[in-house]
């Protein structure tokens, strides 16, 4: 067709542009703060990575019909839905991502799947091992048909972390001895802070071990390759009551965890604050801490591991940096050095900004969409699998027992 010729007016496509890409018609479930986060990765991964597939933010769905038709023209979706099976109903929906709390994630990624709808489901994968089983069942009956699944901890696509994980396979610090992991944040610290869906044990499953100690327990996996083979656990909750919210649905976007206090109280049914102790496959010990009760720190998502060669360390409140203690170097200079993981060898940062200046919290989630779309594209199957998801839940189900029976060794089935 003579109009595509480069310039002309009414046909902005050169005739030497590579050809249009299939798309990715992505519908999304829950529009809180996953939602933003997901929202925001669905609409920049294309803008920055180069991408086998066109992701379209087809529709969004929420439970109240003028809060989703608001969220998704803020969020930039086409349309907006009541319920999810009426969007997994479309045969236009290639991919259905999960951004509700944990008691829906099994219904919906079950019945996903089974449709041929490839799924993102946000972590920790399941409330229970049960319900992660029939996921993880559920994700291998549809990978046999080329459906994809993957869960997100997103975490593991910070650039860091992800070198830290390469350091480790090369075995740059040797045999490991030490994981010391801990995830703080304090924003249950004070008791006037309201209720809200991650407080109560039907909604979340958990409190901070499923909400943010699920990320160290896959950090872990994921960074030194191993297993956990069992653990010894305390879980605490140090305010049990709290002020029921002001609004019934709490805070709608994604700046804000808290929301208001309104009339009357609420039980706390989950956990505030947990420590475990734990031993790997390959013989390490490991610790691990996760609360929402330390004061002052915000997101210090951070993990060390000491290897019989040298030493590794991450703080997610200094995400662009990863430590490296190298054993080898003559003791009068040695010592820690921060390696600033902003270098386009870096993994990812090529496709972002000059040396030096840096990402961010919503990066990884951009990370997770690029390594998805990818994966569906080449037929592979992504990672952190709905099997990874399994696993970790069943190390949260081991720290849950073993608290339970005042901190005995529990052994982590496989
Ligand atoms: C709340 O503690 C929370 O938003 C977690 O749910 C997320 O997984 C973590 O990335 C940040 O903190």
């Amino acid at each position: 067709n003579g109009d595509e010729r480069a310039g002309t007016t009414g046909n902005p496509r050169r005739a030497d542009a590579p050809p249009a890409r299939p798309t990715l018609t992505v519908g999304i479930v829950g529009h809180a703060f996953m939602g933003n986060a997901h929202s925001h990765a669905w609409r920049t991964a294309p803008r920055f990575f180069d991408l086998p597939l066109r992701p379209e933010r087809a529709v969004l769905v929420g439970r109240d019909a003028y809060r989703a038709s608001q969220a998704a023209r803020r969020l930039g979706w086409a349309a907006a839905e009541t319920d999810w099976r009426r969007m997994i109903e479309r045969d236009d929906i290639d991919l259905v991502d999960i951004c509700t709390p944990g008691d829906t994630h099994a219904e919906i990624a079950v019945a996903a799947l089974d449709a041929g709808k490839h799924v993102l489901c946000e972590k920790p994968l399941a409330n229970s091992v049960a319900e992660a089983e029939a996921m993880a069942e559920a994700a291998a009956r549809a990978a046999a048909r080329g459906i994809r699944s993957m869960v997100g901890f997103t975490y593991r696509r910070v650039p860091a972390v992800v070198l830290a994980h390469r350091m480790i396979a090369e075995g740059r610090i040797g045999r490991i001895h030490h994981v010391r992991a801990q995830y703080l944040q304090d924003w249950l610290a004070d008791p006037d802070v309201p209720m809200s869906w991650r407080l109560e044990k039907d909604r979340a499953g958990s409190g901070a071990l499923g909400d943010i100690g699920a990320h160290i327990v896959d950090l872990t996996r994921y960074i030194t390759g191993e297993e956990l083979t069992g653990v010894s656990a305390l879980l605490q909750t140090f305010v049990r009551e709290r002020p029921l919210p002001a609004t019934a649905s709490g805070p709608a976007t994604g700046g804000s965890l808290t929301g208001t206090g309104g009339d009357g109280t609420g039980e706390v049914t989950v956990d505030d604050a947990t420590v475990f102790i734990g031993r790997l496959e390959g013989g390490a010990l490991a610790t691990f801490e996760a609360t929402r009760f330390a004061l002052g720190r915000k997101n210090a998502l951070r993990i060390e591991i000491n290897g019989s060669l040298g030493s590794l360390a991450f703080d997610f409140e200094d995400m662009n940096v990863l430590q490296f203690f190298d054993g080898s170097e003559p003791a009068a200079t040695a010592g820690f050095r921060r390696i600033l993981v902003t270098e386009p060898e870096h993994p990812y940062v090529s496709a972002w900004w000059p040396a030096g200046h840096g990402l961010g919290y919503e990066h990884g989630f951009t990370h997770q969409v690029v390594d998805l779309i990818e994966a569906i594209a080449a037929d592979e199957d992504p990672v952190p699998s709905f099997a990874d998801g399994l696993q970790v839940q069943r190390v949260l189900d081991a720290v849950e027992r073993s608290a339970a029976a005042d901190g005995s060794w529990t052994r982590i089935p496989r």
